[in-house]
């Protein structure tokens, strides 16, 4: 019988792209149902809210990104390890989820207008980064991590959503310290194995057309 957790989500990387991360760097060895766009429609799977990603193990099954996220986290001992490290990994995973429902809902939704989409890159977007930046910047200590001196959930919270940027603008010339982090994270060995892993999937996302991103 195969005692592997399970991880049920679409064919791309989207929101199951830090779980998987976290999965690989915690060297947990586990199952992945991938369900192509057109599957979903054809017949979504039974999961708790309609939604995915859930996570599969032993007897627990668990739905929302974050939950699953926090369980492994609790799991493995990537919550940080004082009260204010605790703290700043979940304000860090939570800040960052804010700004990346604002994305999906710009960007992954048909009724989205261009002027929208355009006004929050200009309008929006630059002080929302610069919030986070500051944030990222009162870490103590000065460890490259969000939250105390070891790696916690809230980094792979944010290198989620600051790989998205690093690939799709030139956004991240202007917030260094960001960048800073993006380049540090990626060059942990562990997840730089996983960055450079055959398995990963190659899409990020699913567009307002239904189609998944980028495309050649
Ligand atoms: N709050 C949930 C949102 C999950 C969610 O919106 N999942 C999308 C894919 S990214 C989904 O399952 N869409 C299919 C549908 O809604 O029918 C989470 O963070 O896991």
């Amino acid at each position: 019988m195969d005692t592997k957790p399970t991880l049920v989500y679409f064919d791309i990387r989207g929101r199951a792209e830090p779980i998987r991360m976290m999965l690989s760097f915690l060297g947990v060895e586990f199952t992945e149902t991938q369900i192509t766009q057109a599957q979903w429609e054809a017949a979504p799977l039974a999961t708790p809210f309609g939604r995915m990603p859930v996570y599969r193990e032993g007897p627990l099954e668990i739905p929302e990104t974050f939950a699953i996220m926090n369980y492994l986290g609790r799991k493995h001992n990537l919550c940080g390890t004082r009260e204010v490290d605790r703290v700043r990994s979940d304000v860090t995973a939570e800040a960052w989820r804010d700004y990346g429902n604002r994305i999906a809902n710009l960007f992954g939704a048909k009724s989205t207008s261009d002027e929208a989409r355009k006004n929050f890159l200009i309008e929006e977007q630059p002080s929302l980064l610069a919030d986070l930046e500051t944030y990222y910047l009162q870490n103590e200590p000065r460890s490259g991590y969000w939250a105390g001196a070891s790696i916690t959930v809230g980094d792979f919270a944010a290198f989620h959503m600051i790989e998205g940027l690093a690939q799709s603008s030139n956004t991240l010339a202007n917030f260094p310290a960001l960048l800073a982090f993006y380049e540090f994270f990626a060059a942990q060995p562990a997840i730089k194995a996983y960055l450079q892993s055959p398995q990963r999937p190659a899409a990020l996302f699913h567009g307002p057309d239904g189609k998944i991103y980028p495309q050649d």
